[in-house]
């Protein structure tokens, strides 16, 4: 899995095919290679042998090919976030197709750069990097899955997390880099404040922040204007979560900005200021400055009339263990909860913490409008989850701490200039209320992105049914679709 910060700058003319008519055309080779971070070495699996994997630089509008071999022991599908797929939901990366587990090192980035002859909403940066946050394991990423899987137990903790696929020069055995999994984290560049512009492949109205919090699998496009004295200054990143000590990982990945130039510069760089591994605040203060740039070249189109309300309840629960959930799937997904309660009190009762198991889906005509809010609740203490639609986009209308008010709530909803959006973080004990139309046919995962949740049961389908017109259904699957 992956979290991926990348600033988009510059405008780079890779490709000559422009000049003859074929699709621009990649190879990606799917197979394990060795690897060694924390002074231990294991087979991973990996594009290219490349960890994290190749970048492909495109431009808004191209259409390009890319063959994938798969060399591993594991079925695998590929899929980028960011980028639609109309009427084609076979790439989608369900459970018993894909495992997911595998994203912890099969990820890389997609660098869409504006369309040949137009240019960003923002001043034309000079150089961009990928940056990509990721986490490691010493442990055989598919043995924790399988033990998780198994025994719905926590999991390993992560035993560092990444910048760019290297822990950084806090962790044993790591050089400092020169330049996830489960855990959100906090990151930020010591001395810098760095201008928001986009999220999940969509432009932002600009903001300042000196740190960011981000959810696993969201992107985010940032600016860092170089305009502190010549040095070196750490750039960094650390959980945060609303677990106890001792249930995740303390530690800091890093990695170095130098200037160029003559200079002695500091020794040890500048370290930025991180906010605490539990500071809510901090994390959840990020998500309300999100505005899309919603101008005329930026046009939005938010569901303005809904006929379709969902109202989903986020709960830690008691999974099917052994793949034993009943049935293969329904489409009886409740609309409601089947009870109202204090969704975030202190204390609840805990007969409630032991969800009725299930395979359920929601069914949606073609075409409805629909409005989703996430309601995250306390059961087992709650936690924060980054929920995360296949298939569709959807704008970010409305969100808050504690029980969502359906009287008042919707008044507050930000209707002219929501954020598009694919990957959220609904805070622990808060609400997040989402608008899209569905008009992408076909079966589409949503789920939250915090792998072991979705290992415990934290995932449905939406199945948007065809449309009319032959545009609006959907295409065959590929010939060679594993049967059921
Ligand atoms: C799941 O299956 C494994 C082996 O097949 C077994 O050891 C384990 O106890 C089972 N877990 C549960 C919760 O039934
Ligand atoms: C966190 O990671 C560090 C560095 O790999 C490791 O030494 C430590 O044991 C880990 N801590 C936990 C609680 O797993
Ligand atoms: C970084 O910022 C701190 C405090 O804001 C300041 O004291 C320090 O001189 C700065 N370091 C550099 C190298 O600019
Ligand atoms: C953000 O910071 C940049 C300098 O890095 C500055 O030019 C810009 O005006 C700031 N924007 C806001 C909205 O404060
Ligand atoms: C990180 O956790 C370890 C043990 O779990 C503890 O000894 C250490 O003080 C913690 N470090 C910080 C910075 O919280
Ligand atoms: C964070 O945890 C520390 C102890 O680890 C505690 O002292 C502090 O009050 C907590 N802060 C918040 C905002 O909960
Ligand atoms: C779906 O919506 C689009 C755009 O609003 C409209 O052009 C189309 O006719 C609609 N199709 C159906 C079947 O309602
Ligand atoms: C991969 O898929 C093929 C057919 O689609 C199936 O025969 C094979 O057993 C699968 N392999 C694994 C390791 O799941
Ligand atoms: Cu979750």
């Amino acid at each position: 899995m992956k979290v991926s910060i990348y600033k988009l700058l510059g405008f780079l003319l890779f490709f000559s095919f422009y000049h003859c008519q074929a699709w621009p055309r990649y190879e990606f080779v799917v197979k394990e290679a060795p690897y060694t971070r924390l002074c231990s070495t294991k087979n991973i699996l990996t594009v290219n042998c490349q960890f994290p994997g190749p970048t492909l630089n495109v431009n808004r509008g191209d259409t390009i090919v890319v063959d994938v071999y798969n060399r591993g022991n594991y079925n695998i599908t590929i899929h980028w976030h960011g980028v639609k797929q109309p009427r084609n939901p076979w790439s989608d990366g369900p459970k018993y197709i894909t495992h997911t587990w595998l994203r912890a090192t099969v990820h890389g980035a997609l660098i869409i750069y504006p369309k040949i002859g137009t240019t960003y909403p923002f001043p034309k940066p000079d150089v961009e990097i990928p940056i990509i946050l990721g986490e490691w394991r010493k442990e055989d990423i598919m043995q924790v899955y399988l033990d998780l899987e198994r025994y719905a137990g926590l999991g390993v903790l992560s035993d560092a997390y990444l910048i760019n696929g290297q822990p950084g020069d806090l962790y044993p055995c790591s050089k400092p880099v020169k330049a996830i999994l489960v855990d959100n984290l906090f990151f930020a560049i010591a001395n810098h404040t760095v201008m928001m512009v986009g999220s999940d492949a969509s432009y932002l109205k600009p903001f300042n922040r000196t740190f960011i919090c981000l959810t696993p699998c969201q992107t985010v496009d940032i600016l860092l204007e170089a305009n502190q004295s010549p040095n070196h200054y750490y750039m960094a990143a650390s959980v945060y979560t609303t677990v106890l000590p001792g249930s995740y990982n303390n530690s800091t990945t890093t990695a170095i900005v130098e200037y160029n130039g003559n200079y002695t510069p500091s020794s040890p760089p500048v370290f930025p200021y991180l906010p605490e591994y539990n500071e809510t605040e901090a994390s959840i203060n990020f998500a309300p400055s999100f505005r899309s740039l919603a101008d005329k070249e930026h046009p939005i189109d938010v569901p303005m009339e809904i006929n379709t309300h969902l109202f989903y309840t986020l709960s830690l629960g008691s999974p099917c263990k052994n793949n034993s959930c009943p049935g293969v799937y329904g489409t009886n997904l409740p609309d409601f909860p089947q009870l109202f309660f204090h969704f975030t009190a202190d204390y609840l009762p805990m007969e409630w913490e032991i969800p009725q198991l299930g395979t359920e889906g929601r069914v949606l005509d073609y075409n409805s409008t629909v409005e989703l809010v996430f309601q995250a609740t306390n059961l087992i203490k709650g936690a924060d989850h980054g929920m995360h639609l296949y298939g569709h986009s959807f704008y970010v209308v409305g969100l808050g701490l504690w029980n969502f008010d359906k009287d008042k709530d919707p008044l507050t909803y930000n209707l002219v200039d929501p954020p598009l959006q694919n990957t959220i973080h609904v805070p622990r004990n808060g609400w997040m209320a989402i608008r899209f139309k569905a008009n992408n046919p076909g079966v589409w995962h949503m789920h939250c992105h915090i792998d072991q949740h979705m290992v415990w049961g934290m995932g449905t389908a939406f199945i948007v049914k065809d449309g009319e017109s032959p545009e609006a259904k959907m295409l065959p699957p590929p010939p060679d679709m594993p049967p059921c």
